[in-house]
């Protein structure tokens, strides 16, 4: 502020100042008051109060019981998990560790895809640290907890307007003992496009320092070639490169020979050979079906020498029966979650699985009591985020016929609504695979599967069909992620790109066909970090110039978000959401130790201007703050 009165004070515009200049003018020294942390926040709830949240809109707040959290003893020393193996022996003594193990082995997803696939992603990191420690206390004999990447970082700076960073920093604390693994889509990184190699790295590294310890990498074409620079990346930090195959289509339907045994069996061994340290299968959708999984699995295990990792989604309801036959087959690892955040377009529930399997050679070592405990705390926390629901309630086996991803299908509704085709979402689900036929069937997973959803939300909003795309293409201004897709940006498709297709998209343009990564120009910190630090007149930090490289335009929106509200992740869920009833109290805790006891007592009525006094009491003394009512 005083750089401002100085820059701002008609002297110093005038010219006709000396060095005695700051000395005699005492006017430079009155700052407006700065909006103070307790302010900051009131205007945040009473905004949230009177205009409603986006994507809910304005409700009446519902009252939520208090999440059941599970007892345990905090004194006692955290019980050892596999992260002391990995600190203790390496990469290779892991893996090692895996081959030994006779029984299968679970990553819980909870805290990632779970929410990520059926409530938009919008779970928040207060409600993840809450159930971090009983979790880290009941399941020690988890493989690793996948709690990070994917849709959550980006979710985290966009919707929640809080710092994925802190989350992993805070989970790290509590949760000492298990392995902590993330979602990342190689050269897209947490994004939706490929950015350039230095990027990669530079986030692979921060992610490994900050807490990771397991990468999951895909590609959203099956693109080998645009996996090396992230599995390189993975290697380099000691940390474990699970390299992942996306399963799509059907290896036991010969009408569908384009994704058949032999392509799987081909680019298994190739990740092996680029240095994966476990396969990953990645049935994004929930396509694999029992049988089908049973011969994946059984020639896979032939064809490398590496553990395999299965992931899947529960839409169609055959989860658990297909991760029995997987199991048979020898799978090292399966993917689950706890149950009340399981089935459906989430994974198979953990809590289910645990008595499918019991009493047999290779049932999972797991505390069932611990996963009851846990599920108790989800079934109540799930409630806050009903509104991020997508409606489904029963197994929908039509997954089979439009194959979106379960980590899609909640989001892409939401994208349906918010552009006013809420209510044609079977149109949508139906283009979505009148989309991919027309793309010559491709791999659909984050950005793909993002490719596919534009195009059909596009199509279904203008009322066009396929015969349409060819015959007036060149007029249509198709939405940007198709137009990339096509450029080669995301990669190269098994098979190619239809070519006609392509030409018309395109308009002429030549599109690349080499690793994108090789033609754009590293990112240069140093720049981004200098403009950030002017953009935001703060310190930054190396999170913050990673995420600015990352969405610049979301990061800076978030970091205007925090300076005009403060730090929001404080809050509890139901108030971010929803604000607060008229004469409701809560509690507020700004920092370890320090509440904030606020209190509404009323809201105004709306002003000529516009706007609304909403009267608070904050710690016992009245405040209040004015909200521009957008209704
Ligand atoms: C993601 O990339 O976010 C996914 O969950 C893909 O399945
Ligand atoms: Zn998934």
């Amino acid at each position: 502020p005083f750089l401002e009165n100085v820059v701002q004070h008609p002297k110093f515009l005038s010219g006709e100042y000396d060095t005695s200049f700051i000395d005699t003018t005492p006017e430079l020294f009155i700052f407006p008051r700065r909006k103070d942390r307790g302010t900051k926040m009131l205007t945040y709830i009473g905004t949230v109060t009177v205009n409603g949240f986006p994507g809910i809109g304005k409700k009446k707040k519902p009252v939520f019981d208090k999440p059941r959290i599970p007892k345990v003893s905090y004194a006692e020393p955290f019980p050892s998990g596999t992260k002391q193996i990995l600190d203790e022996k390496g990469a290779e003594g892991l893996v090692k560790w895996i081959k030994e193990q006779d029984r299968v082995l679970l990553t819980d997803t909870t805290f990632r895809d779970a929410h990520q696939s059926l409530l938009a992603t919008r779970v928040r990191t207060i409600d993840l640290v809450r159930i971090a420690e009983p979790t880290a206390r009941l399941l020690p004999n988890l493989f690793s907890l996948e709690m990070w990447g994917g849709a959550t970082f980006d979710v985290a700076y966009r919707f929640l307007k809080e710092d994925p960073w802190d989350r992993l920093l805070k989970l790290r604390e509590r949760i000492p003992n298990i392995l902590f693994q993330m979602l990342l889509r190689s050269a897209n990184a947490v994004g939706y496009k490929n950015y350039p190699d230095n990027v990669i790295r530079e986030f692979v590294e921060k992610s490994a320092q900050t807490g990771i310890d397991v990468f999951r990498i895909f590609d959203s074409l099956n693109w080998v070639k645009g996996m090396t620079v992230a599995i390189d990346a993975v290697r380099q930090t000691g940390k474990i490169a699970e390299a992942a195959v996306c399963y799509t289509g059907d290896i036991l339907d010969p009408s569908r020979p384009k994704y058949n045994l032999d392509y799987y069996k081909t680019i298994a061994k190739e990740l092996e050979q680029a240095g994966a340290h476990i396969l990953a299968i990645k049935d994004m959708a929930g396509l694999l079906k029992p049988e089908a999984a049973y011969v994946l699995i059984s020639a896979l295990k032939e064809t490398v020498d590496i553990p395999i990792h299965l992931h899947t989604h529960d839409t169609s309801g055959n989860g658990i029966y297909m991760y029995a036959k997987a199991i048979e087959a020898g799978v090292d690892i399966v993917d689950v979650a706890v149950s009340s955040m399981a089935g459906l377009t989430s994974q198979p529930s953990a809590n289910t699985l645990y008595y499918a399997l019991e009493g047999t050679r290779r049932a999972p070592e797991i505390n069932i009591q611990g996963l009851e405990q846990l599920s108790r705390y989800w079934e109540d926390v799930r409630k806050y985020y009903q509104e991020f629901e997508s409606g489904m309630n029963s197994p929908h086996t039509e997954v089979y016929m439009h194959e979106m991803p379960g980590g899609q299908y909640s989001n892409l509704q939401q994208q349906a609504k918010a552009v006013g085709l809420g209510d044609r979402w079977d149109e949508v689900k139906e283009m979505y695979r009148r989309v991919n036929d027309l793309f010559g069937d491709i791999v659909k997973v984050t950005p793909s599967s993002k490719v596919v959803g534009d195009m059909a939300l596009y199509m279904v909003q203008n009322n066009l069909t396929e015969q349409d795309i060819f015959e007036r293409g060149e007029t249509l201004d198709f939405p940007d992620s198709v137009v990339e897709f096509f450029e080669g940006y995301l990669g190269q498709p098994h098979g190619g790109f239809p070519k006609e297709l392509q030409r018309i998209i395109l308009k002429g343009r030549e599109p690349i066909t080499v690793r994108p990564g090789e033609l754009l120009e590293p990112v240069d910190f140093d720049r981004l970090r200098e403009e950030l630090y002017h953009a935001l007149d703060r310190e930054v930090t190396d999170f913050d110039v990673l995420a600015y490289a990352l969405y610049p335009k979301v990061f800076l929106e978030y970091a205007e978000t925090v300076k005009k509200y403060g730090d929001i992740s404080v809050l509890d869920t139901p108030t971010f959401l929803y604000g607060m009833r008229l004469g409701e109290e809560i509690e507020v805790e700004i920092e370890k130790g320090k509440t904030l006891i606020v209190k509404l007592v009323s809201i105004g009525q709306p002003q000529a201007d516009g706007t609304r006094v909403v009267y608070f009491e904050l710690n016992g003394q009245p405040r209040e703050v004015i909200i521009r009512d957008e209704s």
